[in-house]
């Protein structure tokens, strides 16, 4: 790999969230994992373990009301003494009786403001936190024809967003979260780029779209759309994680590794990688059978991977190859870059930054699972799994 290619990879930075930390499940059952976190800090800590061996993940994203505290401040500092700052803020306003019929799209006024005023107490958090990104994913929606007035919702939707990102501080982003189904299997408020891209327009120049790989229709060209948004200066953020059939959560690259190849090359194309870029690379996944602190490692790995192999595309041969009609030589530039093992490259860049070559084995080897596992006994914190 070229120096040039390790020089870019120096500026990759991923945020996990701090509820893969967390247990988790299906809604059959949650297993519990030995070694689980009772506290955020000690999510943190299990963070700062998967930065520690990978040197790729300085932030942690936080859940509110999962990751409440009394001490914001102390938090940050906390985490700060771990080599960690704290990133993007998550709404939460799925878990409550009072949203069943929704929450920033309700018809009562009162719930809206109850949703708004959450919001409020996130971007208070922002403050201290020293985060810059609040992210909104609703579960607002319905699941019978009829149930809502979908056009009322989208209104509503619009003023509530409106007076969310008014409160916005100078150097605070909004990012909307589109998913096309579930919880609500009829119509979803905020289904697709197309309906966020439309709400955050009309927000102004500190809203942009949050891409969620899990959240679209099987077959969907994913990486048309990051090229789009970036195109039109609206991606915010990604939701990293894979798929075989709906939201599953799963690491990042395992499912389709070349759909994340494609997707990290459309954001090096359209300049979302690097120094300079704004767009936020964050995991939202969930280790509902497998230990979490190996699972975090693995997936910031296969980005880190997928990133090496987009990065070898030679963009001018490409660039010639679309130009002149060369259909095949223009895919099998692609392809060859797709298909060049970085593996033993980024081991001995790693090596080279102090890092051992191959942090899965070097986590293993290190007790702290088994030390978790003995220490950690009788929690299990705030979540998918509460
Ligand atoms: C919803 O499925 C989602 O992907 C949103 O990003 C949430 O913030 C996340 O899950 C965890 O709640
Ligand atoms: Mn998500
Ligand atoms: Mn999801």
């Amino acid at each position: 790999m070229s120096a040039a290619v390790l020089t870019q990879l120096e500026a990759q930075a991923i945020e996990l969230p701090s509820w893969a930390f967390g247990n988790s499940g299906t809604r059959f059952k949650v297993f519990g994992t030995p070694g689980t976190p009772r506290t955020i800090e000690e999510k943190i800590s299990d963070a700062a373990t998967v930065n520690e061996y990978t040197g790729l993940a300085p932030k942690v994203a936080l859940h509110i009301p999962w990751d409440k505290v009394n001490d914001y401040a102390a938090l940050r500092a906390f985490a700060a003494d771990r080599g960690l700052a704290l990133g993007t803020v998550n709404s939460n306003t799925f878990q409550d009786d009072a949203y069943k019929f929704g929450s920033l799209t309700h018809t009562d006024a009162a719930t809206r403001q109850k949703a708004i005023d959450h919001h409020f107490e996130c971007i208070e958090i922002m403050h201290q936190t020293g985060s810059t990104d609040l992210k909104i994913w609703l579960a607002d929606g319905t699941n019978y024809p009829g149930q809502g007035d979908i056009r009322g919702r989208q209104d509503r939707l619009a003023e509530s967003l409106a007076t969310i990102y008014a409160r916005l501080g100078d150097d605070h982003r909004l990012v909307l979260e589109y998913k096309f189904f579930e919880p609500a299997f009829y119509h979803t408020d905020v289904p697709d780029w197309g309906t966020s891209y439309a709400q955050v327009v009309a927000l102004g120049e500190k809203a942009s779209v949050c891409l969620d790989t899990g959240h679209h229709a099987p077959g969907t060209n994913i990486e048309f759309i990051v090229a789009q948004l970036l195109r039109l200066g609206k991606l915010g953020s990604f939701d990293f994680n894979s798929r075989f059939y709906a939201d599953d959560d799963l690491i990042v690259g395992a499912a389709d590794p070349f759909q994340l190849f494609r997707i990290l090359y459309e954001v090096i194309r359209g300049g979302g990688y690097g120094p300079d870029s704004t767009v936020a690379f964050m995991l939202d996944q969930c280790h509902n059978v497998e230990d979490k602190i190996p699972g975090q490692i693995r997936s910031v790995l296969n980005v880190q991977e997928m990133t090496a192999r987009a990065l070898l595309v030679d963009r001018d041969a490409l660039t010639l190859a679309q130009n002149t009609g060369d259909v095949l030589g223009a895919n099998g530039i692609l392809m060859d870059a797709f298909y060049t093992d970085v593996r033993p490259s980024l081991a001995a860049w790693r090596e080279g930054r102090g890092l051992a070559g191959d942090p899965m084995a070097a986590y293993a080897g290190s007790g702290y699972q088994e030390r978790i596992a003995a220490e950690r006994v009788g929690g299990s914190q705030a979540g998918w799994g509460a």
